[in-house]
């Protein structure tokens, strides 16, 4: 068997401004493998290897990128708002290896990058970036676009999966997880609401980025500000909620997404008050129906998240990227405890989306 490119050669294939100097692991994504490549000119560029298993169709990857970055870079008057992905030397979008490997190249956008909100302001602008992300997006035709993970926002599907692969229980580990398994099940029914609601036209089907968390986000380094949108590899159909909600999971979380002690993860409403008024200040183009069921959009994909992190750990660790053994069940767990915490403040979830709503 032909074997994978090392980075430091798949980078040769690409136009780059001069010749690779260093190239490193770079990043905490859960999917890609993601390095940062400088070059004897001074230029930075992100290299990254397209996981396969995720994304069974990279080239269609590649067209979405390429459509939906063309459609921003024709509506922004700074270009460096958006994703500027640099081309092979044969002029494609992508570069297979002799293993089959997909290798795509992009311009580094030097901006901060945050595995937590530093402050009330920067989660403030993660949602500004999202939000108007969004509202740029609202006449792109969505039948253009390949559904590059099928079926990866639909709820009631992921509890199929996950019974599924429950009943299997390929990596012998299902008997140790019936308090998770009954938290979920109990809920089986509330999950599916969005996707109900999808199906019968009460809720908008949009164009949405689908990864909303915030180190999928880039703030200046000067002024702080919103600045540009990355990981757009699940740029499809979807639902607004699910893309506040995700936002909010990771950023109005009290702790990381893989925090062992429980006790540690709760939802911070300070930061959900914010995420609210930032995403609603940049994206106009919500219906009523959708802003009233922001809370659920953030409860439901939190829980959705869950379901993927335990159906994951059932089935041997096979999708998401994981440190240790327990990974995937830790993060389930904590995940879980959001949804918890979500429940107990429910009332004033849904109080200060109505507070904030009523300003615009
Ligand atoms: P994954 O799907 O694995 O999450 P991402 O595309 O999100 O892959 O990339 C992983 C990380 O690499 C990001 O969270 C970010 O820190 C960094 N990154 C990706 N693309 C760029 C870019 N063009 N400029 C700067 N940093 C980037
Ligand atoms: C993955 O690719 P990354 O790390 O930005 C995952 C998201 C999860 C997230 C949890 C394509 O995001 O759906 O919400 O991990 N992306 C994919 O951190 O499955
Ligand atoms: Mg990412």
């Amino acid at each position: 068997m032909k074997k994978t490119l090392r980075p430091d050669a798949a980078i040769t294939h690409f136009q780059t401004e001069g010749v690779c100097v260093s190239c490193r692991e770079f990043g905490s994504g859960h999917i890609n493998s993601t390095y940062q490549v400088k070059t004897e000119t001074g230029k930075t560029y992100i290299l990254q290897r397209i996981n396969k298993y995720v994304f069974t169709d990279p080239k269609a990857v590649m067209e979405n990128v390429g459509a939906v970055t063309q459609y921003l870079r024709d509506r922004v008057t700074d270009p460096t708002e958006i994703l500027n992905f640099i081309t092979t030397d044969t002029g494609e979008y992508y570069y297979v290896d002799e293993a089959g490997e997909f290798w795509r190249c992009y311009e580094f956008a030097d901006g901060i990058c945050l595995e937590a909100p530093e402050t009330d302001r920067d989660f403030y602008e993660s949602a500004i970036a999202f939000g108007r992300f969004q509202e740029l997006l609202r006449d792109f035709p969505a039948d253009t676009l390949h559904e590059t993970i099928p079926l990866f926002h639909n709820t009631i599907n992921r509890y199929r999966l996950f019974k599924e692969a429950l009943a299997r229980d390929a990596a012998g580990r299902a008997s140790s997880v019936q308090a998770e398994i009954d938290f979920i099940m109990a809920r089986e029914d509330e999950a599916g609401t969005i996707c109900r609601l999808l199906e019968t036209n009460e809720l908008p089907l949009r164009v949405t980025h689908n990864d909303t968390k915030l180190n999928n986000v880039l703030l200046n380094r000067e002024t702080r500000k919103a600045m540009c949108v990355l990981d757009l590899d699940t740029v499809m159909p979807g639902s607004s909620l699910y893309d506040f909600g995700d936002s909010i999971r990771f950023g109005a979380a009290t702790a990381a997404e893989d925090e062992p002690d429980l006790s540690k993860m709760c939802m911070d409403l300070n930061r959900f008050r914010v995420y609210t008024e930032g995403y609603l200040t940049a994206c106009r183009s919500l219906t009523e129906k959708e802003t009233e069921l922001l809370p659920l959009g953030a409860k439901i994909i939190t829980l959705e998240l869950a379901v993927r992190f335990l159906t994951d750990y059932l089935d041997g660790d096979l999708y998401f990227k994981t440190d240790y053994p327990e990974h995937n069940l830790v993060r389930a767990r904590t995940q879980l405890k959001l949804v918890a915490d979500m429940e107990e403040k429910w009332d004033e979830m849904q109080k200060i989306v109505a507070e904030e709503a009523a300003k615009h």
